[in-house]
């Protein structure tokens, strides 16, 4: 019998995102996102599926209210859909549109439950794609206006503001990789792109520092990966220096130094080209932060390209160099390592190098081919384990005196998985989307946790 206690006030989540659970794409006024676009774009999505109804939240977040007060969760980060509060990105606010979120935040206030808000997980207006979107440097401006009406909006009400969610991933799978929305296949936009998240970052915390938002704090959420290498060997050693490079310290180095780290930008600058930065972004970026989210799911274990690797590396891989092994070990449904040590030595790492910056972990969890069984049952002792060996690790983090002040599951609910539409199940709550109403059902990892909040604890019985 082990008990793995928490600190008090410790912030016990669950996470999600609009696109991921909405629905109601055109609704009460709401405009077009480049995931509408692109999962109505032939090709795109396994099995074509969209957005359109997926977990049909907006018309559903009572419920899910009600689901996540019986969980016992003290804090739910969601995400806000630019475009249902400006339909065309920018000018006309829709009022429907951000009486929503102004009834979901009372609710979830009423149910003593913390709203954590990501401004940008993916949905931009596509109004504001057709004028060039991220690459446009324009769309930062337009970012920082958005985000100062949500503030204004909802700032008396919301204590943690996130600007961004997994700045890599907008850059690299919508820019350079073509997997998700957008869909390009270009390495210098993608680079390009991720100097304008960035900056788009820095503008909106100082539009939150200038409204002189009280009570509420600002930070953003990065996926960050501790990345090894394969062997000892001197090429993959600098592989792997590389791909963490690219990958963590791109990001972690600006907000956190403001500056972005020299041995990558030589090598963008050989590669492909370095972002063109304009006169003090980089002290916009670097603007005091009040915590960061980590998001963590597997580890990085790195080998050097070698020449066989020319036909299948990606464009990724070909900056540096580096392509990811495949351990011998679990995998979760999504093909991706459980490796729950990896979260601890991300932790401390970034105390080490970044200092000590209140951490929130804003999204962990797994995917797994979850069956409703005869009894009506989800025993899903997979995703429990996944759960479990993570927050032990997080705790061995906290006892070395890693800030660490919160950890949100992904996800609440199964919800729609990006390019993998409804085929890859996150949640702790079941979907049904062959039921019209989308039932809900607790699997067994819900009720788990639900005694972890309770305890304040993690308890492993003999
Ligand atoms: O579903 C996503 C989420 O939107 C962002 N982080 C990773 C999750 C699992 O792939």
């Amino acid at each position: 019998m082990g008990q793995y206690e928490f600190p008090r006030g410790f912030l016990w989540g669950v996470a999600t995102a609009a696109y991921q659970i909405e629905g109601a794409p055109a609704e009460d006024g709401k405009g077009e996102s480049i995931w509408d676009r692109f999962t109505h774009t032939p090709g795109n999505i396994l099995n074509g599926d969209t957005g359109d109804v997926a977990c049909d939240h907006y018309h559903r977040y009572r419920d899910d209210v009600h689901i996540m007060r019986d969980l016992g969760v003290t804090a739910y980060r969601f995400s806000i859909s630019w475009p249902r509060v400006l339909p065309a990105g920018k000018g006309q606010v829709n009022r429907k549109g951000l009486d929503f979120y102004s009834r979901l935040v009372d609710l979830l206030l009423e149910a003593d439950i913390k709203p954590a808000i990501t401004l940008y997980h993916w949905d931009l207006p596509q109004a504001l794609q057709d004028k060039g979107g991220w690459i446009n440097r324009a769309t930062t401006d337009y970012f920082a206006e958005y985000a100062s009406i949500m503030f204004n909006e909802l700032g008396d009400r919301v204590p943690m503001w996130i600007t961004h969610n997994e700045p890599w991933a907008t850059a690299y799978a919508g820019h350079a990789l073509g997997v998700h929305a957008p869909g390009l296949k270009d390495l210098s936009s993608a680079i390009q792109v991720s100097h304008h998240l960035l900056l788009s970052h820095g503008k909106a915390v100082q539009a939150f520092r200038d409204l002189g938002i009280k009570g509420g704090k600002i930070g953003i959420t990065l996926n960050l990966h501790p990345v090894y290498p394969a062997s000892s060997d001197e090429s993959d050693i600098i592989a792997a220096r590389r791909v963490d490079g690219t990958s963590n310290r791109w990001f972690l180095d600006p907000i956190f130094k403001g500056t972005y780290p020299e041995d990558i930008w030589v090598l963008f600058d050989e590669k492909v080209a370095p972002p063109k930065t304009g006169d003090g972004d980089l002290e916009l970026i670097g603007s005091p932060v009040d915590f960061l989210g980590v998001n963590y799911y597997f580890r990085n274990v790195i080998r050097a390209l070698g020449p066989g690797d020319e036909g299948t590396a990606s464009p990724v891989d070909r900056i540096t160099g580096g392509a990811l092994v495949r351990p011998e070990g679990k995998y979760t449904e999504m093909g991706w390592e459980v490796y729950p040590e990896g979260i601890y030595d991300l932790l401390s790492r970034i105390r080490r190098d970044y200092g000590d910056v209140p951490l929130y972990i804003t999204e962990n969890g797994a995917a797994y081919e979850d069956r409703v069984n005869e009894a009506g049952k989800i025993e899903d002792d997979g995703r429990l384990d996944y759960i479990k060996a993570h927050l032990i690790q997080v705790h061995r983090a906290i006892e070395d005196g890693v800030n660490v002040a919160g950890y949100f599951v992904w996800s609440l609910m199964d919800n729609f998985e990006w390019a993998y539409g409804y085929s890859k199940r996150f949640g702790l709550i079941y979907v049904d989307y062959r039921s019209p109403d989308r039932d809900r059902i607790w699997k067994k990892s819900a009720f788990w946790y639900r005694d972890v909040i309770k305890n304040n604890a993690v308890t492993i019985k003999d």
